[in-house]
């Protein structure tokens, strides 16, 4: 891709059958493919947040505005695949890949599938993967006030906590020390009441940890409905990465992007050795059973489809 352009449509293809075959991939099937980052590293940025927070249409509003900058953007929305979600909030939600209509805009959804922390099994590959074809910007969006967010902390740069006023999200996130994972605080849905509460209680929250001389979180008012607080919201994040360009340890963000990844590589073999193991199995002692299995860590997918059968 070249600077200023988006994807030709050759590429969108390419782009969208490599997603496809890594979101299918087995352990070794991702680890044979890994894809190189590109030359340079995408600004990744992570949109996370309740239900229903308004993360697709704000993604939307934002890439609207870097659009205008020449920058190529590529999004991936993790969707939740929890029963509850499938019935009452896709109904309204904003289908992003309705609007994605520019050229140098990408957007693809994956399925959370059954990953330990509420985001997608090789969510780490698909984000080489989209860095690998050009974009400047990678952003993630995730559902969630809990675990997700500590995860989201390791794959990206930038993470923007999407709260809005109808909901006692607030509370439990602060509660969970999730305002602690996040870089920028957008209280969202600003046109509804409620939302000045919010940021009051976000920024008492927020106040109390200054001091330490770190990045202090802005809590940005915005209605994405009325695209307003977009521009604010821009500028928070790029102050965020010029922060980081003069702060981060680039070395320790690359090991713990590569600590997660390969935990995360780990948990998937496991989970592949344990589906490969017949149920009697289990009547086994712990012990011996736990030396047979992380033995069976290391036998190629083949082998274990060829005992199996
Ligand atoms: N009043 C109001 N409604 C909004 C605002 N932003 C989004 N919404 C509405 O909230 C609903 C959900 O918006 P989405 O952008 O799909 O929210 P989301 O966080 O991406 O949702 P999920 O991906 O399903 O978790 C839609 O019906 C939007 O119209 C806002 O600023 N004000
Ligand atoms: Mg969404």
């Amino acid at each position: 891709m070249s600077r200023g352009n988006g994807l030709d449509p050759k590429q969108r293809r390419a782009l969208a059958q490599s997603l496809t075959r890594i979101l299918d991939a087995s352990v070794e099937e991702a680890l044979a493919g890994l894809a190189d980052a590109g030359p340079e590293p995408a600004q990744r940025l992570g949109m996370t947040g309740p239900p229903g927070a308004g993360k697709s249409m704000l993604i939307c509003r934002l890439a609207a505005r870097r659009l205008e900058r020449d920058r190529r953007i590529g999004v991936l929305a993790i969707d939740p695949t929890s029963p509850v979600s499938q019935g009452s909030i896709l109904g309204d939600r904003v289908r992003m890949e309705t609007v994605a209509e520019h050229p140098a805009l990408y957007v693809r959804s994956v399925p959370s599938r059954r990953a330990h922390d509420g985001l997608c099994d090789n969510i780490a590959d698909l984000l080489l993967t989209m860095e690998g074809f050009g974009f400047d910007d990678v952003v993630l969006e995730t559902v969630g006030v809990g675990q997700v967010e500590f995860a989201v902390r390791s794959l990206v740069d930038t993470v923007v906590l999407v709260l809005v006023p109808e909901s006692g999200d607030t509370i439990q996130a602060m509660k969970a020390g999730i305002l602690e994972t996040a870089d920028v605080i957008v209280v969202n849905k600003a046109d509804l009441p409620g939302a000045g509460k919010i940021r009051a209680e976000v920024n008492a929250i927020i106040r109390r940890k200054k001091g330490d001389g770190g990045w202090l979180p802005p809590v940005i008012m915005a209605s994405a409905t009325e695209d307003n607080g977009i521009d604010e919201l821009d500028d928070a994040i790029e102050r965020h990465a010029a922060w980081l360009a003069e702060h981060r340890d680039r070395e320790a963000t690359r090991r713990e992007r590569s600590r997660y990844h390969m935990q995360n590589l780990l948990l998937r073999r496991a989970s592949e050795v344990l589906d490969g193991t017949a149920a009697e199995s289990f009547d086994d002692a712990l012990p011996q059973l736990f030396d047979r299995l992380v033995a069976g860590l290391t036998e190629s997918r083949e082998d274990k489809v060829g005992r199996r059968t």
